[in-house]
């Protein structure tokens, strides 16, 4: 078993153990040279780049789990969303649902066939990645309607509102849609072998609660509630900005609740089921500081969650891309030093 799994199901560890969001890619010199050379969309489908991509940051740092380079907008092209990355602004649709009628003109696709790069890159990693971890992922149905509506990165979703107020069949219709393709999704990298999945709704904490409770909770439990998962291969989710609505996310069928940084981890701690581990959330700007004072900062969540079986060391939301990679090698050091012995003996 390794450290990663052990804690995802709140088994002691000896310490706890690290990834990070977004560690493999663009703040990683060898991923630039790759970048330099390959289209996004084209890396993420050639199973070779992705595994290739996905080792770096296993090798450089030795991370407790590797998480599979792709994206979460596969799905929304799989659905047929026109989708390219552009440069300095990131993802762009140039079809973006606007109408019931645009909602019920998706694609139905066998995903299986139209994301079969991924499982393929998911079996090469298996072979490559001994006794690290992979992690799977998908964007949960919100973050990815975002994404299909707006056309574009958003600061505060206001197409995406609009749309979701004035026509909420088109939403249902446009959601039931995702809620469907992403459990196909997650259930072929399943059976593809991953150790663990991590659902990323990164934009939910623009919701107020109500439409929180339907259009995050609601299609999330419906998503859980289709997957197939003999295994029992631990389930994350992470939204971010809605750590005040920790109740209703750690009644989910799930094993881990991603943090961001704005919440009070260890207060949380105390506050939630103790069979539902937490991982997070040291500010992804904190890797700016002096690194006396990233390790302190490091050291001062490390503290209070040695305590608690069931933590896993992780950013509060993806490591930015100018970020110096001699601070994260810091991060995982420090919290590779810092055992739990004087804890648990
Ligand atoms: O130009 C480039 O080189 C591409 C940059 C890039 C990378 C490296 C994008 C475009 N996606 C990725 C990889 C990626 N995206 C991973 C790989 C594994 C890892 O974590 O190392 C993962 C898990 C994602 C997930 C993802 N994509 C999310 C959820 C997590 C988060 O950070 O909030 C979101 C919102 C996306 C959309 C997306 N794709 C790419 C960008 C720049 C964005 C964000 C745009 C925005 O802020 O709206």
């Amino acid at each position: 078993m390794s450290l990663y799994i052990d804690a995802a199901h709140c088994r002691p560890t000896s310490r706890a153990p690290i990834w990070i969001m977004r560690q493999a890619g663009r703040y990683l010199p060898e991923y630039r040279a790759f970048r330099d050379k390959y289209g996004f969309l084209d890396m993420i489908r050639t199973p070779e780049i992705a595994t290739e991509i996905t080792l770096q940051p296993i090798r450089r740092f030795g991370f407790d789990a590797a998480i599979l380079f792709s994206d979460i907008l596969t799905v929304a092209n799989a659905l047929g969303a026109d989708l390219s990355f552009v440069e300095g602004k990131g993802p762009v649709i140039a079809n973006p649902v606007r109408s019931l009628h645009d909602a019920s003109q998706l694609v139905s696709t066998d995903i299986r066939l139209s994301l079969d790069y991924v499982s393929r890159a998911i079996t090469l990693l298996k072979s490559e990645l001994g006794a690290t971890p992979l992690i799977g992922f998908a964007g949960a149905p919100f973050t990815v309607a975002s994404y299909m509506v707006e056309g574009s990165s958003s600061r505060d979703l206001r197409t995406l509102k609009q749309f979701m107020y004035s026509a909420p069949d088109a939403m249902e219709e446009l959601m039931d849609r995702l809620v469907r393709a992403t459990a196909d999704y997650l259930n072929m990298q399943i059976e593809a072998g991953v150790d663990s999945i991590q659902i990323f709704d990164t934009w939910a904490g623009l919701l107020s609660y109500p439409e929180f409770q339907e259009w995050v909770i609601r299609p999330i439990r419906a998503l859980l509630n289709r997957l197939r998962n003999p295994a029992g291969v631990p389930i994350t989710i992470f939204a971010k900005g809605t750590s005040a609505f920790w109740n209703d996310l750690t009644q989910l069928p799930i094993q881990v609740l991603g943090v961001d940084w704005q919440a009070d981890i260890p207060a949380l701690g105390q506050l939630i089921n103790p069979g539902i581990a937490l991982q997070g959330n040291l500010d992804p700007m904190m890797l700016y500081s002096p690194s006396d004072v990233l390790k302190k900062r490091v050291l001062r969540l490390l503290e209070p969650m040695a305590n608690r079986p069931g933590y896993i060391f992780n950013l509060g939301h993806g490591i930015l891309p100018d970020v110096n990679p001699d601070q994260v090698k810091l991060v995982v050091d420090t919290v590779k030093e810092y055992g739990y012995e004087r804890v648990y003996s």
